[in-house]
């Protein structure tokens, strides 16, 4: 008989999307009406918008959908392998077993989203060509998603077994000849791509073999000649090297080949080749307008129109209007001025910002468009970030965002800072009040300087030693002997995300920046921000080691935030209340467990070492988020045999013991 309480869904509610370069995650919560029924599920279908208005396209099959399009159980999915900078709509169906059975449309909700720029895919065709005693030719195809235009390749080749002494060849072309290389030897090949958003990850490893040296070739004349020309080499090598290592900016030096190839020897991998251009001091120009044009484009100020103010700067007002360049369409921009009567000193520090703003080309990174010198006021423009500082932003916006929406943030953040340091420049004041966020929530760094970094700061205070130091954002050892580092940002990072996880609250609220340089020094850490998930108080954690070589690098970082945005189910362990009291620090190393550092040693340590893999595949990374782990989460992780679900049980409940003296008042 037909059952009136058996209808088909009403649509989901509240979907949100979070962009990550090309993929999207999307997450809604379950409609109101479930047309009583059990079997509710959903359905993705994903449409792109062509550059002709409306124009919608199906969104094809090298699209990913994680888990599944058709069919989902949960309230969310990942949809990965998009195209960059590109408009999609995304429609989320529900339906239940009924809906099929009835003439009415599936109830839907839909959301449009845009991609981010992001590095191009790997390269996964690469092919031998011609063959000699000492070269092979090596080519290979486009990859499958360049994501933009091509701007070079990197190819990466050793001989097998001896990796710390590897060539680099860049080359425009799809093919190049790998020369010097030994007879009948096997040489393993790496390529990737680079476009402006930087560079894909390398191809997999594709091994080939010179031709053997053959018998006519082989004469002892030979002999001495192989010697010199090894000598040689090693003598190039050193002049190389040493060339490197005399303090040159570039990053590398380029042993001209072909004009569109540039190549490179590294020994014994002591040289760190990063594939991205070394960040240039602006100081080490003795002109600093000379460091300026290099890096900024000059804009003439008849196509800037002032509209309002929308802050104050160091230098002056920080205003926004439109920007309109010839052949190129209108776009909104911040505007930041340096006011009248200011010093030559002054004006140079002002336009080092952009000096050193323009080298940077990252989603991550606020862009600068360009420079106003010729006229007055001078004149800084960048992208306009429709809601302005992050610590402003979250404090206006408390509790309003899902947890994988701030660890998008996060994540942005993380990425940009993996850029930076790559780059080799070293923020000094990352915080969240030099974080700008853009209209769908991409947050980028920005406040970029010289020295003046930490003067126009005004939470920068002056140490004993003179400097001036934001003290709640700084690593400890930049507090006490000025060591600015990568890991010293890393040390920020960490406190940038207890702001965002607390939305905006101070870094250790009204404590005096005395008693915060002590409690630091003392081993107190900030304890875990109101419903943050255990995994990211733990990497926070990690961020604020003593030691800044145990900090994780922003490179990590940005693979464990991605891993925990992949996996959402990670992030549903939070970090128990006795951990989150409000004004109240922790002392270090009593909020994991006293011995173990990471899952691996854990259950090595109790010998279910066999067991890290399933645990880490289903998200339980750290120790933190494995001492919330019930017999249920243990089966579900595949920990099937009941005398070592029972001896994982009890150590879990030791951990959580240990863990149980973990705070401090100071
Ligand atoms: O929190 P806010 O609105 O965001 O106030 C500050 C103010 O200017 C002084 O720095 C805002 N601001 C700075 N740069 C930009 C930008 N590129 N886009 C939008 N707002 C900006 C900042």
């Amino acid at each position: 008989m037909f059952n009136l309480f058996k209808e088909p869904p009403s649509a989901p509610r509240n979907a949100i999307s979070n962009v990550n370069e090309t993929s999207v995650f999307l997450e809604w919560t379950v409609p109101e009406e479930t047309g009583g029924r059990k079997d509710l599920n959903y359905n993705i279908l994903c449409r792109k918008i062509t550059l002709a208005w409306n124009k919608y396209e199906e969104c094809g099959s090298q699209v990913r959908y994680l888990p599944q399009q058709k069919g989902l159980r949960n309230n969310s999915i990942m949809v990965a392998d998009l195209l960059a900078h590109t408009n999609y709509t995304f429609v989320v169906e529900a339906v239940n077993g009924v809906s099929e059975l009835t003439a009415l449309q599936h109830q839907s909700v839909s959301l449009n989203v845009t991609t981010n720029q992001a590095a191009p895919s790997p390269i996964s065709a690469v092919r031998k060509g011609k063959t000699a005693k000492n070269s092979i030719s090596v080519s290979w195809q486009e990859p499958d998603r360049p994501n933009g235009i091509i701007l070079e390749y990197e190819i990466k080749y050793f001989e097998k077994d001896q990796e710390t002494s590897y060539t680099i060849i860049k080359s425009k072309e799809t093919e190049i000849i790998a020369d010097g290389l030994k007879p009948s030897a096997v040489y393993v090949f790496l390529i990737r791509a680079r476009t402006s958003a930087g560079y894909g990850g390398f191809s997999r490893r594709f091994e080939f073999e010179t031709s053997p040296f053959l018998a006519a070739s082989s004469d002892q004349s030979q002999a001495p000649i192989i010697a010199v020309s090894f000598i040689v080499g090693v003598i190039l090598l050193a002049l190389v090297t040493g060339f490197l290592l005399s303090g040159r900016r570039c990053g590398y030096s380029k042993a001209k080949q072909d004009p569109d190839e540039e190549k490179m020897h590294f020994h014994n991998g002591h040289i760190k080749f990063s594939g991205i251009r070394t960040y240039i001091d602006p100081h080490t120009y003795e002109d600093p307008n000379q460091a300026v044009h290099e890096f900024a484009k000059e804009i003439d100020v008849s196509c800037i129109t002032i509209e309002r103010v929308i802050g104050a700067g160091e230098f002056g007002e920080v205003c926004s209007g439109p920007l309109k360049l010839p052949g190129k369409r209108e776009m909104l921009v911040a505007i930041k001025t340096l006011k009248a009567g200011y010093t030559e000193k002054q004006r140079r520090e002002f336009l080092g910002e952009a000096s050193i703003m323009g080298q940077f080309d990252h989603p991550n990174i606020i862009h600068l468009e360009g420079v106003v010198t010729k006229s007055k006021p001078v004149m800084i423009i960048t992208e306009y970030m429709e809601n302005g500082s992050l610590d402003t932003f979250l404090k206006k916006n408390d509790g309003q965002f899902t947890v994988i929406q701030l660890v998008g943030m996060l994540r942005g953040i993380a990425s940009g800072m993996r850029y930076l340091s790559d780059m080799g420049y070293v923020h000094r004041d990352l915080a969240a009040r030099n974080i700008l966020v853009n209209g769908n929530l991409v947050c980028k760094v920005s406040d970029f300087g010289l020295s003046r970094v930490l003067e126009d700061d005004p939470e920068a205070a002056y140490t004993t030693r003179g400097g001036k130091i934001p003290i709640r954002w700084t690593a400890p050892e930049a507090i006490s002997f000025r060591k600015f580092t990568s890991a010293s940002d890393v040390w920020s990072y960490g406190i940038v995300m207890w702001e965002v996880m607390s939305y905006g609250e101070r870094p250790y609220w009204e404590m005096s920046n005395q008693d915060v340089i002590k409690a630091v020094e003392e081993s107190y850490r900030l304890p875990g921000p109101m419903d943050c998930p255990a995994a990211l108080y733990q990497l926070m954690m990690d961020c604020w080691q003593k030691d800044r070589n145990s900090r994780p690098k922003f490179e990590e970082i940005v693979s464990l935030l991605d891993k925990l945005i992949r996996n959402p189910s990670s992030l549903k362990t939070l970090i128990n209340s006795s951990k989150r009291v409000s004004n109240l620090l922790v002392e270090y190393g009593t909020i994991e467990s006293n011995v173990y550092r990471s899952v691996g040693e854990w259950l090595e340590a109790i010998k279910m070492g066999r067991y890290t893999e399933l645990f880490m595949e289903s998200g339980y990374t750290t120790v933190e988020v494995v001492t919330q782990m019930t017999s249920d989460d243990l089966r579900r992780v595949g920990v099937n045999l009941a005398g070592h679900q029972k001896k994982i049980i009890s150590s879990i409940q030791e951990m959580r013991v240990q863990m149980m003296n973990g705070q401090v008042q100071i």
